[in-house]
């Protein structure tokens, strides 16, 4: 059973161990599963997920969103649930999706006033015969399932964003010092396969807009057969790429993880409308190799493995 004491065990454990880069020698981590991979700094995040699959490798959902729920929960993340960024008109707004090893789907987004988007979007995917729910149905279905209403407002983003309505201006968002959606994918021991993604979308976006992030195959795509992969940055770029389904469908094609992402941030980087905007992309395939790609500096992503737990910075294009 997770308890805080164990959890603490745990991140000893694996800050202690020799720590090895999953790309430099990526065929390592075939016997090294369960192998869990996050967007940005997320350690505590991963180790949860981690301790969850090394307990019991078929709670590989529990895992994943359990793992999310600490990043939406955690009111200092400004980019994801509690104390996310709200829109241009002061809410906030949440976007999830989960997808399991059977190819299951569920989805939320625009959803308000409830803290855990992933929870909700993994009852849509188990209680619903629907893959998506959006804004007012998405909450009443929370209601209905058990979710309560929360104040997803901080102080401290809304005095952010009091400041920012002061002049107003939509900025792209570059890199972590400015958001941090969580992305995390993993593999257990029987070599399944699944993953979430979470966010509050970009800071101040018009009211209404949606991201990448809860759509399947823009922010998230798990196929059991060949890997998954998620997305992180400017939502608008991933999902006029579908780049986690492109990223999955190059792996199925023979490419390595790595040359898959990278092959999708060439994509991007081929449009013109790119200057100030930032894409984070993950891979991981059956075997358990990891790969991770961005536009530009400035993107990181965290693994947990046998090998250990480390934040490591992406390669990038620009
Ligand atoms: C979005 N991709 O809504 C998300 C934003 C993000 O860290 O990744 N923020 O476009």
């Amino acid at each position: 059973m997770f308890n805080r004491r164990s959890f603490n065990k745990i991140l000893s454990a694996l800050l202690v161990s020799p720590l090895m880069s999953c790309q430099s020698n990526p065929k390592d981590n075939a016997s090294h599963k369960p192998l869990v991979l996050s967007t940005w700094n997320n350690k505590e995040a991963n180790l949860i997920a981690y301790q969850i699959l090394k307990e019991n490798p078929s709670s590989i959902l529990d895992a994943i969103e359990k793992a999310v729920n600490s990043v939406e929960s955690n009111p200092l993340d400004v980019s994801v649930g509690y104390g996310g960024s709200p829109d241009s008109s002061g809410n906030v707004t949440l976007d999830a999706c989960i997808m399991d090893h059977n190819g299951n789907a569920g989805s939320v987004c625009f959803l308000k006033d409830i803290k855990n988007a992933v929870s909700v979007a993994r009852k849509v995917m188990e209680n619903s015969p629907h893959v998506m729910l959006c804004g007012q149905g998405a909450k009443e279905f929370a209601l209905l399932n058990g979710f309560t209403v929360f104040d997803l407002l901080t102080p401290q983003s809304k005095n952010k964003f009091l400041k920012w309505k002061e002049k107003a201006v939509f900025e792209p968002e570059i890199n972590s010092e400015r958001h941090d959606t969580i992305g995390l994918l993993a593999i257990n021991s029987l070599s399944n396969l699944s993953g979430a993604c979470s966010t509050s979308g970009l800071s101040y976006k018009l009211p209404g807009r949606v991201g990448d992030s809860p759509i399947i195959g823009s922010g998230l795509y798990v196929d059991n057969e060949v890997g998954a992969s998620t997305a992180t940055g400017y939502g608008e770029l991933v999902m006029q790429s579908c780049s986690s389904f492109l990223i999955v469908e190059l792996m199925r094609s023979g490419m390595t993880p790595m040359i898959a992402c990278k092959e999708a941030i060439k994509r991007i980087s081929l449009r013109t409308d790119i200057e100030n905007k930032q894409v984070g992309l993950l891979a991981l395939d059956k075997l358990g190799q990891v790969g991770a790609f961005a536009l530009r500096r400035g993107f990181n992503y965290t693994v947990a493995d046998i090998n250990g737990l480390q934040t490591l910075e992406s390669e990038y294009f620009l």
